[in-house]
Formats: C-alpha cells, structure tokens, sequence
C-alpha cells in the first residue's frame, strides 16, 4: 500500500508515524529514480534531501511559512508532498513541472531559484516583510555547502546579523558541491563536522534530551545552551555565532526524528540561527552515492531501475575527447581546444566556478593542475581574480556558462574592460538552454555585455572555428568572449578555417548568380540558415548564408551596405531580439531604404523545453526562417517562379 498517494498535502506528513515517514522517504526516493531517468534532472542533490524535506513540511506549514529553497535544484521532494504528485512525471517537460521552485506555480514555493547563493537575501526579505507587515509564520531556508561559496551569502548573514530576525537557516552539508566542495569554508565545515570528540558529545546529548519527549520540548532553551556550552569548548572560532547566528549542530540529516526536533528547537529561539545538517548526495541509489557529482545532473530519457542498477546518463560530465566519429559538442570542442592552447602557452591558466565538468575544463585540470584554478560558485570573483592575473602577467580564460555570468556584469565591465585587461570568457550555454527553464537561458549576454568597451564577442559556428577563435582571443591585445550553446557541433565548412579579422564575417553560402535573400547568423544557428537556404532554392527563392563571426566588433554600416544590395535580409540571432546586434543590424539595413527583419528570442522569460522547441518557437529553427522569407517575400516566390517559367517558355 502506497503512503505517497495519499499525501495530497503537507499536512497530512504531519500525522504520520516516524516509520511511516520512512516509508514515505523510500517511495519518494523511487519516484524521484524513476522520473530523473525518463525526464532528466537532478538526482543526487534531491536524493539526499528527502528526510530534510520531510522533516521541514512536518514541524513547518507552509505557504504560511515559506521555505526557501538554494539553487532551487533540490525542490523535487517538497513539490512532490506540496500537492504536485500526480504532475511530477511532467517534470521539466514543456508546460510541464519546473524543475525548480516557481512562485507561479504553487503558494508553496515563496520564491523563485536557479542561481546559487540568492537564499539568504530572499529569504531576509520575505522574513522582513511578514515583520513589517505584521503577517504570521516562520521563514526557512535550505542552502548548500557549495552555494556557501557565493558571495551573496556572506552579504545576506551580515545583514542577517544586523537585523537579528528570527531567521532559521539550514546548512546542507554534504561536502559537495557538483563535483567535489572546494574552499576554505568548505574545510572549516568538514573540521566541524568531523570533530569526533564533539560529535560524540553531541549524540550523548542528543540522546539524552531525545529520550525524555515531554521534557526535550520544554527545555529547549537549555538543550540550546548547552549545546552551545560544548560548541565553545571544541570550536571557540564559530563563523556563524561571530556574524550573530546561534548555531545548532552537526546533525544527521536522514534521522527524521532529530531532524524534527532540532528544527522545532529552531523555530522556537527567534533568534537568526544556523542549523548545520550532514547529508549524504544520493542517497539510497548506489550509483549516486558512490559518485555523486556524475549523478548531479541527469539527461533525460535513459531508462534505469529504481534500486540504482542500471546506467542514468550523466548530463554534465563532458568527456574532453569525443567519442567515435561523432562530432563533438561546443563544451568538447572547447576542451580539447584549451588544452591544445595549454600545450604551446606556459601563461595560460583557466579559472572554473564550481564547473569543471560542465564546462569542459576536467581534461585541463587534470593535465595542468597547477594552472587550474576552481573558485567555488564565485563567479564575480572568478572574473576580478582573473582580471588579477591578466594584470600581473598571465592569460586567463574564464570558462562560466552564460546565466551565470550575468553575476559578474560589474566585474566584467569595472575589472575588466575598463582597464582593456586581456581576459578571454568561455561562455558555454549561451542561447537557448534545454529544460532548465527560465533561469538557466543564455539569452542575456550579448545585450549585456556588449556594452562594454573593447569587449570583442565571438559566436564560433564550429569546432574547428571556435578552436581558432580561441586562439585568437588568446592573442587579442584586449578582453574577449566567446559564445557557444549547449549543442553537438555543426559540421565543419571551409569559410569556418578563414583567418579572423575582427568585425568582418564570412559567407558560408554565397550563390555565383545574384540572390535575392541574404540570411544573416552567427553560431550554431549558422546551419540553421544554411538548411533554410537549401529549403528556399527548391521554392525558386536564392538566399546566401553570411555568418558574423563577431557580435562586437561589427561595422553596421558598411554591413548594411553590403547588405542592401539584397531584396531582403533575414538575422537571426539566439538571443534576446530587443537591443540585439540582429536588430541594430537590420535598423541599418532599414535606414538605407532596405528590407530586413530580425528574428530572437521574445521580450519575456523563456520556459523550459527542449533546443529545438526554443528555437522553433523563436522563428529561429531553420523552417521558421524558411517560412519567414517566405512570408516575407511571396512576391519573391511567386516571381522566382514567374522567371523559371519566363526562362522555360520559348
Ligand atoms: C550562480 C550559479 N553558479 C553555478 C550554478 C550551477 N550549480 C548548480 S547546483 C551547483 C552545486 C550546488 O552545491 P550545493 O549548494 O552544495 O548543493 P548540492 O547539490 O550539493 O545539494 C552548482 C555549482 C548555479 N546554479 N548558480
């Protein structure tokens, strides 16, 4: 007999027994195996917080309490017991579940995650505005050991110490960030997890206190104090307890009955406090737990069994060598191409923000691990740290996938650009990203980052194209980026090995007759308008293919000089259509008494789905470009035929 089925809302957690509730951890760990292997996602992050979730939805209420989730990668639990069961086999499909919390979604999720690090600000706010609002209910928040190593953290307790709201902060340590935790916090949470002296205090105490229930509740402030008596002894240094927080553990996080009265203790201080749980990433699926950061992210749709048997595909190891004959993806191809660079440059060094893996750096790491550098989910620091070593001598490139760079906006303009520093960004993930939804798309970056001066952005269309490009950015007297999506490389074409000069494309499909349509993209889209291309000379209409290389530099006007000489112009570009270089473009174009249309991604945020439901749904996909020039110019349709038949007839 199934418990889940009958839990319709997290109330009816809190009447369960404690072995029901174990129960109920089983079935939910289940159905989070079974899904992830079908849909994709993140496994081992929402195996480990089960007994967490449960334990919070127990001695918590929501949506009069909010709990607020860190990354938001770890929710799957507590939407499955939130009311979202039977909608949980949608998860991250188009117009299915998020696979992140999503205040439109359900009053059970107060605030909308993705980035890392956000929950302590969020939370202050939320707990900020019941207080001056006068509005009932406690507010929670969970956060990682590797989301302790973002910056906006240390900001948040700062300023949660300064406030002194009763804000319970629940560290979840499980000594993982994707792959390994790094940092010294990261170390200073180990030693004080593994004191074995005061952790055997601890569980002294701890039985103690838990064996008298009636008692336990109503002592709790002295169950706190002494506590806090035995911390002082072993840890006189308490980073939490210096910035103001009282601090409760380390506890066992898949023991559901401390669990719960630790967290009811919590509740109860109103005092800002920090209760530091141990997890285990993955737990109860074999695989996961004995390789937790290629279990981190799942790819949908391999099939495996529950009792963690069988092979889940992980989505973001990314092998620095392609295997086969197969081509390579943009992360591959920038991975083996750094390496290459690596060999003939002793001053390049590459500088990672906790994604070693998915960004194709774990080939680098592993053969020049001295010029190797993870920050930790740094990223504004990993900008300016860069910026440090490109001033004192070294190459840096800095490989952060484009949603996560808009961290590092100021670092990138103030660190950066202003001083003419000669960074190189590998920006993975740029353009329309599958199924993560709205906080992962790669759809900001060329607006924003293209103001700032000396900037050059790159969009390589190939392997072979963005090796060069990586070369040439290395050489670049300046800062560079590249922008490259998540997408298996198009194949090679000669004009893709033309040598770069900066602010000058090339065609990649350029008819000897004169055509009427010229096709304008950059990037992986470039094989889009090819293929579209190719589509539109079976309807009579001849388009040439003209891929910029460069969004920045780029010489509008002698472009739209060039440019002009067509009937229509049709760009493309993946990223958000308004202040576009596709849209400055065809205002060029216009502005010389041309015909042009710029196609992008919509002024709103852009759901979850997968790359080529985005593109399509974006006119981006090579037969909506297609059906836009042919929608555009009927005319031309309909005269490419008139003059086949003119030719034809005698
Ligand atoms: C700003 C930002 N950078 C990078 C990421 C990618 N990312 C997602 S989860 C994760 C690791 C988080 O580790 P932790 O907070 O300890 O949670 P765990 O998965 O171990 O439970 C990273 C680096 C992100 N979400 N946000």
């Amino acid at each position: 007999m199934s418990i889940l089925q009958d839990i319709k809302s997290p109330e009816d957690i809190k009447v369960l027994a404690y072995s029901d509730l174990r129960l109920l951890a089983s079935e939910i760990r289940a159905l989070i195996v079974s899904t992830v292997s079908i849909n994709g996602g993140h496994l081992a992050s929402n195996l480990g917080v089960v007994e967490l979730s449960l334990a919070l939805h127990r001695v918590f209420s929501t949506p009069v309490d909010n709990i607020v989730w860190d990354v938001g990668h770890q929710c799957y639990t507590h939407k499955i017991v939130t009311g979202r069961y039977e909608e949980f086999r949608r998860l991250r499909r188009s117009g299915g579940l998020s696979g992140f919390p999503k205040r439109s979604e359900s009053p059970h999720d107060s605030f909308d995650t993705g980035h890392a690090s956000t929950s302590i600000s969020a939370a202050l706010g939320l707990l900020a505005a019941k207080n001056r609002l006068a509005k009932p209910g406690s507010v929670v928040l969970v956060i990682g050991d590797g989301a302790l190593t973002g910056g906006m953290a240390y900001e948040a307790m700062s300023h949660a110490g300064q406030l002194g709201l009763p804000l319970i902060v629940i560290l979840n340590d499980n000594a993982m960030s994707i792959s390994r935790n790094v940092g010294a916090i990261s170390s200073y949470l180990s030693r004080l997890s593994a004191t074995v002296r005061y952790q055997r205090i601890r569980s002294l105490i701890d039985r103690i206190i838990l064996g008298l229930p009636w008692i336990g509740t109503r002592i709790h402030p002295l169950v706190l104090r002494l506590k806090r008596a035995v911390k002082a002894v072993f840890f006189k240094e308490s980073l939490f307890s210096d910035l103001g927080f009282e601090y409760a553990g380390p506890i066992d996080g898949h023991n559901l009955p401390l669990l719960c009265n630790v967290l009811s203790e919590a509740r109860a201080i109103k005092k800002p406090v920090v209760v530091h749980v141990v997890t285990k990433k993955g737990k109860g699926h074999r695989e996961a737990e004995a390789n937790p950061s290629a279990f981190h992210g799942l790819a949908p749709e391999k099939p495996c069994q529950s009792n963690g048997s069988s092979a889940l595909e992980p989505a973001n190891v990314t092998a620095a060598m392609p295997q086969g004959n197969r081509r390579p993806s943009f992360t591959e191809a920038f991975g083996q191409a750094v390496c290459s660079l690596a060999e003939k440059e002793e001053k390049l060094v590459a500088v990672s923000a906790a994604m070693s893996a998915g960004t194709g750096l774990s080939a680098f790491s592993a053969r020049f691990p001295e010029r190797f550098f993870d920050v930790g989910i740094a990223e504004e620091h990993a900008v300016t740290f860069a910026a440090g070593m490109a001033a004192g001598g070294l190459k840096p490139i800095v490989a952060i996938y484009s949603t996560f760079m808009q961290r590092a906006l100021d670092q990138l303009l103030h660190d950066v650009a202003l001083p003419g520093l000669p960074v190189v960004f590998a920006m993975d993930r740029a353009g329309a990203v599958p199924d993560d939804g709205e906080t992962h798309q790669g759809i900001y970056d060329i607006q924003a980052f293209k103001a700032a001066p000396g900037l050059a952005i790159i969009s390589p269309a190939s392997a072979k194209e963005l090796a060069l490009a990586l070369d040439w950015a290395t050489k670049y007297n300046g800062p560079a980026a590249l922008r490259y999506p998540k997408a298996i490389c198009p194949p090679e074409r000669p004009a893709y090995s033309e040598a770069f000069v900066p602010g000058k494309g090339v065609f990649v499909r350029r008819s000897e007759e004169k055509a009427e349509v010229l096709i304008t993209a950059s990037g992986a889209l470039v094989e889009e308008a090819l293929i579209a291309a190719d589509a539109c000379s079976e309807h009579g209409i001849c388009a040439d293919v003209y891929h910029l290389r460069f969004l920045k530099p780029i010489n509008a006007e002698a472009f739209a000089e060039m440019a002009n000489s067509y009937s229509f112009v049709l760009l493309a570009e993946e990223g958000v259509l308004s202040g576009s270089v596709a849209a400055d473009l065809a205002a060029a174009v216009k502005s010389r008494g041309g015909n042009a249309l710029a196609v992008g991604f919509a002024d709103r945020p852009l759901p979850q789905g997968s790359r080529e439901e985005l593109l399509k749904a974006a006119g981006l996909s090579a037969s909506e470009l297609q059906s836009a020039i042919q929608a555009h110019s009927g005319k031309y349709a309909k005269s490419a035929v008139d003059s086949l038949r003119l030719k034809a007839s005698p």
